[in-house]
């Protein structure tokens, strides 16, 4: 058996920030319009009418500031509310490769590798722009990966740590000795944007990781992986009904259930013990405590939760550096948050220190990876 590394990331940021303000006079905008347009109904209690967002709410409630987008100006439109992309010829590389190969690229070149040397790519992100072929088979070709093989999957928030545990046991085995993860999350183009209650969520993002053999690597800050560990248990609490049944079923797209829908606080009750006590267990399980781990590098879904969670880990606030935040600036990027935090806080570190990486979401899914640095 090989031992495994994650030996570099890279982050390929979307090109637009919607800051709170902006976002809430455009939803304040089309809530006032929606409310005008559909007076008689809502006084004859129809229709319910839309009620204000507020900037003070969102950031108490999720500890977001703002969100990088590929488009702005659709959400922004209150006549839109969702972005606006151009459909791309067949020939063209898709949106969400274009964000992969930037992502990969950054990431290869800080492994000191190039896609000859790869192996397999694993593309794991929430949502796929389309179901065939494969996003993962366009990418390896884009990225000149000329040999191996390429896959799409999708668990969620867990898209990436699940992603990541497939190619550690691939190198692991000897499968490939390189693998190349990217995760290209446009968030924005399944978020309910005239829905007060989420419109604020989400961003979108690339990242990537690339997963070597650990006497192969070439990078200065690689890390060894001790472990991984998922888990799984249904809940309807994250859902998204949208899918290749919907235009035989004469849905909607704009349909309330074919976008992001959640019950926010069962989720923060439901996900928070779970996630704590999956990490103290995968912990455990390899000899370590809570304690003994120099960072963690969480799912950035919302503060108040991660805040919670690292009272549970530790039995005290956890710090900014045990614990770093990024989604004050990325809002919630599905399975890439996680990465986004470990691929701007792990360089600080020294040899030796433990880490761990966990991302928790819709499913309900948990991943975790315990690492250490080279
Ligand atoms: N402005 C002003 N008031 C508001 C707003 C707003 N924007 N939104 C809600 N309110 C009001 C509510 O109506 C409510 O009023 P009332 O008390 O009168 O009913 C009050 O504020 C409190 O509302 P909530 O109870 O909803 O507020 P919370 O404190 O629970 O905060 C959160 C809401 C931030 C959503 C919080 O519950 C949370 O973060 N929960 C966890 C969310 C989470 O982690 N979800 C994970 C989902 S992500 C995932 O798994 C990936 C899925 C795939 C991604 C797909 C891409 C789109």
């Amino acid at each position: 058996m090989q031992r495994a590394a994650l030996t570099a990331t890279g982050v390929y940021t979307a090109p637009y920030v919607i800051s709170n303000e902006e976002l809430v006079a455009a939803y304040n905008e089309y809530a006032r319009n929606f409310n005008a347009d559909n007076a008689a109904r809502i006084v004859a209690g129809e229709l319910a009418a839309c009620p204000d967002s507020s900037v003070d709410f969102i950031e108490k409630a999720s500890g977001i500031t703002r969100r990088y987008v590929m488009d702005k100006a659709g959400v922004l439109d209150p006549q839109r509310m969702r972005p606006r992309f151009a459909a791309r010829r067949n020939e063209e590389l898709s949106l969400q490769a274009e964000m992969a190969v930037a992502a990969g690229g950054e990431a290869l070149a800080a492994a000191g590798r190039t896609g000859a040397e790869v192996d397999a790519v694993i593309c794991a992100a929430s949502n796929m722009q389309r179901a065939y072929p494969a996003m993962a088979v366009e990418i390896q070709q884009a990225l000149g990966v000329e040999r191996g093989y390429a896959f799409d999957m999708n668990v969620a928030c867990s898209s990436a740590t699940f992603a990541l545990d497939i190619a550690v046991n691939a190198v692991r085995c000897g499968t490939a000795r390189t693998v190349l993860v990217v995760n290209p999350e446009i968030c924005s183009a399944h978020l309910a944007w005239k829905d007060r209650d989420c419109h604020f969520i989400f961003g979108d993002v690339c990242t990537a990781i690339v997963v070597e053999r650990l006497d192969a690597a070439r990078s200065a800050h690689a890390w060894e992986v001790l472990g991984s560990k998922l888990a799984t248990s249904f809940s309807n609490n994250i859902r998204n009904n949208a899918g290749f049944l919907s235009r035989c079923e004469d849905r909607d797209p704009d349909d309330r259930d074919q976008l992001f829908v959640q019950e926010g606080r069962r989720v923060f009750k439901e996900v928070c013990p779970m996630a704590a006590e999956h990490m103290t267990q995968h912990l455990a399980s390899l000899g370590f405590t809570p304690l003994q781990v120099r960072r963690f590098w969480l799912h950035q879904a919302n503060l108040a939760m991660n805040q919670l969670i690292g009272r549970r880990l530790l039995g005290r606030e956890a710090t900014a550096d045990e614990a770093p935040v990024i989604l004050d600036e990325f809002a919630n990027t599905a399975s890439a948050g996680s990465i986004i935090a470990f691929h701007r806080h792990n360089t600080d570190l020294a040899s030796g220190d433990l880490g761990l990486l966990c991302s928790f979401g819709a499913g309900y899914s948990i991943g975790s990876l315990a690492l250490r640095k080279c």
